[in-house]
This record gives C-alpha cells, sequence and structure tokens, in this order.
C-alpha cells in the first residue's frame, strides 16, 4: 500500500474528518482520501485550517488533521499554528512540499516550512521518504492525543506519499478528556446590559458557544456565567472563531453558536464560503459595533482625534449571498432569533447593532489578565476590584486592583 492510501484510509476508518485545501503536489492525497470515503472539508483559506483543527479537537477530544500544499499554502498556516501552540492544543499539520529533487533548489513554491516552524512547535519534522512518513505520522496520531502537546507539524514530499509500505495495520488512537472552560463570571452592571440581558434570557437554548475576540469577547463572558466556551486565550487571535467554529459544527455534527465582533468576521469572511459549501449549521452572533477594539478609542480622543466609525458591508446582503439565513436583532430580540435560527439546520447570521466601550483602565487590566492567565475560570468582573482568576495549573490567586494595574 501507498502512504497516500495508508494515510487516507486510517483517517477514514476512523471517521476522523480532514481540514483540507487541494494543491498539486498533494493530488495523490487527494484521490487516496476520495476513494478511501474519508471525510474532507475544503476550508476557503489554509488561514483556518489549525483553528478549524482546535475547534474540533476542543469539541470532541479527537486530535484534528490539517493537510496543505507548498509554498504559500504552508505559510498561510502559520499564525493558526502558533495560536494552537500557545493554549497547548494538539493537532496534526501536514505540508505537501514540492518534489524532491527540487527541494532546495530555489525552484517555484520551494520554502523550507519545516525548520520555519521548528522554533514555534514542539514537534516539527520532514521526511523524505515513505517508511519515515508512515512512522511519524502514526506516532503523531499516537501521541498527539494530549492537550498539554500542541501542534506536531509533518512536511513530506509527493515522492514519499507514492513509496510503498507493504501491508501496514490502521489503529484507533486515543482520545484525550478534554475539560472544557466554564465561565463563572458574575454579570456585569455596566454599558452592555441590554446585551447581557438578552444572553441571560437564551440561557437555556444552548450550553456551549464559541467566541471571537475583541471587547465583545469580554462582553459575552460576562454575559454567560456557567457556560463552556471555546475561545484563543493566550493569544487572542482575530480570525479564529468562524473556522473553530466549523470545527466545533464538523466534530459534532450538530448545531454550534458563535459570537463575533464585526472585524473578526470581516477578518475571515472567507470562510462563509465553507459553511455554504457544507451547509455547517453554525449560527453567528455578529455584535456590530462598526469599530474595531472601541477601548482604544477613549485614547484617540484623549489626543483629539476623531473616533473612526468603519463602514461595514451589508451583512443582510451578505448573508444572502453566502447562503445564510439573516435575522436583525435588536438588543432585546436575540433569544427571538436564535431560537429561529436554531430551529432549522443550515448557518445563519443574527446582526446585533451595538455600541460597545469600555474604560481604558479597564483594558489595561484585562491585557494583563490574558497574558498571565488562560480564561480557565474568571470569578466576578474582570477587571474588577473583587475579580479572581486561576492560574494555569495553580492555585486561584487575586486579579491586582484597577489602581494597581494603571500604576504598574
Ligand atoms: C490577528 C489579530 N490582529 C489584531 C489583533 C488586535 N485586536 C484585538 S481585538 C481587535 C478588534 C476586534 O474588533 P471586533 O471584532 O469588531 O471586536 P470589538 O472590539 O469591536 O468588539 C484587534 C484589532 C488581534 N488580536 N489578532
Ligand atoms: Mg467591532
Amino acid at each position: 500500500m501507498k502512504v497516500a492510501a495508508f494515510i487516507a484510509n486510517q483517517l477514514a476508518r476512523t471517521r476522523t474528518p480532514v481540514f483540507f485545501y487541494p494543491g498539486i503536489n498533494l493530488a495523490s492525497l487527494d484521490v487516496a482520501l476520495e476513494k478511501a470515503g474519508a471525510r474532507t472539508i475544503v476550508l476557503a483559506s489554509e488561514n483556518a485550517i489549525p483553528h478549524a483543527c482546535s475547534g474540533f479537537f476542543q469539541a470532541t477530544g479527537k486530535v484534528g488533521v490539517g493537510i496543505v500544499g507548498s509554498g504559500p499554502a504552508a505559510t498561510n498556516l502559520l499564525t493558526g499554528l502558533a495560536t494552537a501552540s500557545a493554549d497547548k492544543i494538539p493537532l496534526i499539520a501536514i505540508n505537501v512540499t514540492i518534489p524532491l529533487c527540487e527541494v532546495g533548489t530555489g525552484a517555484f513554491q520551494d520554502l523550507d516550512m519545516t525548520a520555519t516552524v521548528k522554533p514555534l512547535l514542539g514537534e516539527s519534522v520532514y521526511c523524505r521518504e515513505g517508511k519515515e512518513l508512515y512512522g511519524r505520522f502514526r506516532q503523531a496520531l499516537h501521541s498527539s492525543h494530549s492537550s498539554t502537546k500542541g501542534p506536531t507539524f509533518i512536511g513530506t514530499s509527493p515522492d514519499a506519499l507514492e513509496d510503498d509500505i507493504g501491508e501496514p495495520s490502521f489503529f484507533i488512537p486515543s482520545i484525550e478528556t478534554f475539560q472544557p472552560k466554564v465561565i463563572t463570571t458574575t454579570p456585569s452592571k455596566n454599558s452592555f446590559s441590554r446585551l447581557e440581558q438578552s444572553l441571560q434570557v437564551c440561557e437555556d437554548l444552548f450550553d456551549f458557544f464559541v467566541v471571537g475576540n475583541g471587547l465583545n469577547k469580554y462582553e459575552v463572558l460576562r454575559s454567560l456565567p456557567g457556560k463552556r466556551f471555546i475561545s484563543s486565550d493566550r493569544f487572542g487571535c482575530m480570525g479564529f472563531g468562524l473556522p473553530a467554529a466549523i470545527g466545533v459544527s464538523v466534530g459534532l455534527n450538530r448545531s454550534v453558536i458563535l459570537f463575533i465582533g464585526d472585524g473578526d468576521l470581516i477578518m475571515s469572511i472567507s470562510e462563509l464560503a465553507t459553511l455554504l459549501r457544507y451547509n455547517i449549521p453554525v449560527k453567528i452572533v455578529l455584535l456590530n459595533n462598526h469599530n474595531f477594539f472601541a477601548g482604544l478609542n477613549q485614547i484617540r480622543e484623549k489626543n483629539g482625534l476623531r473616533v473612526p466609525c468603519f463602514e461595514n458591508p451589508s451583512f443582510q446582503e451578505l448573508s444572502n449571498a453566502f447562503g445564510l439565513k439573516y435575522f436583525y436583532a435588536r438588543d432585546t430580540d436575540i433569544r427571538t432569533c436564535l431560537s429561529e435560527a436554531l430551529s432549522f439546520s443550515g448557518p445563519a447570521l443574527i446582526e446585533v447593532p451595538c455600541t460597545i466601550t469600555i474604560q481604558s483602565s479597564e483594558i489595561k487590566a484585562i491585557r494583563n489578565f490574558i497574558l498571565q492567565n488562560t480564561l480557565v475560570g474568571i470569578q466576578s468582573h474582570i477587571g474588577r476590584k473583587e475579580a479572581v482568576y486561576a492560574r494555569v495549573g495553580g492555585e486561584s490567586s487575586p486579579l491586582p486592583t484597577i489602581e494597581q494595574e494603571v500604576s504598574l
């Protein structure tokens, strides 16, 4: 059996979806995956692949597998790999490079991506031959199922995929019991309270969601105590939310709710095409304040600058173009829109007009909080005097007061 066929059959037999982006050098894998009956999800961009793998792992405890081609296809993985690495999320990224005879010659799309990502990841190898690729892939599937490990990067050549490895044995990889993060915030009483009330009344509709990055993230987390959530914690990566929600929905085979800001959604807008392609039931709650990280506005204002109000595309027309059912929710409507959006099987976008603002002193507290912690358990309000937090693997300790933070 050729290595490409082994990889494809191993993934098909264990019903592991493959997050994939085609390229000429991985044609043999593409064919083998199809012949083996593997579930292949072609994302709109390679950027999204590690995030999708990350969401998949956090929802299922099974390691996600991403496969991409040479040159720019591989470099597109970089931010996602760094994001997963920061949160120690295991995944396997396979990069099929140009043919061996061209490697290192400066040929079209010649790039040593294995060396590029090495400082970033625990494991980064290049397999020139089929036997090595077979061994590394087996090993990665066996050992990657640990939430302390982070991503494994396997570079290889089209030649290695064509090598014959005799009659390999297939196996069932173990599954990590992933401990979901749980929000233990108590609701805040500030400017977001209308959003908060709406979210609280819709609590009974779901128990688990994905959240993007931006100020809206903290408001959503404050507003949903006791809920499980998935986010990019230590990297705070914009562009994570939508692909991660795709990974969750593919992994659990059910609807998932994503809370996301307008800036973040626009950054990953191409993945709406993936929702359309596979009718993936991600229900996007878009918190649209026509702005990015609105807290910075206060600093602009202090410096006599104008507060920008970004022109956004019509999200209604965008939804129509991408086949999403569209809802416009005034703050109090979110519950109704969500229950309607959850009552059918396709993707949906619920636009929530917002005016999100936050004190700049809070920004500093939040930033330090993110730098020092994973959001494993937040009690009370983020950035407020009475807040406490849980250190990774350690005891809970009090968050410094805002006054202390600001004077740091
Ligand atoms: C890839 C990436 N680029 C930039 C940032 C810095 N950043 C964090 S949140 C944010 C703005 C997010 O805007 P939006 O999604 O509209 O959320 P809002 O703050 O308006 O709620 C920016 C620019 C980041 N975290 N990740
Ligand atoms: Mg915004």
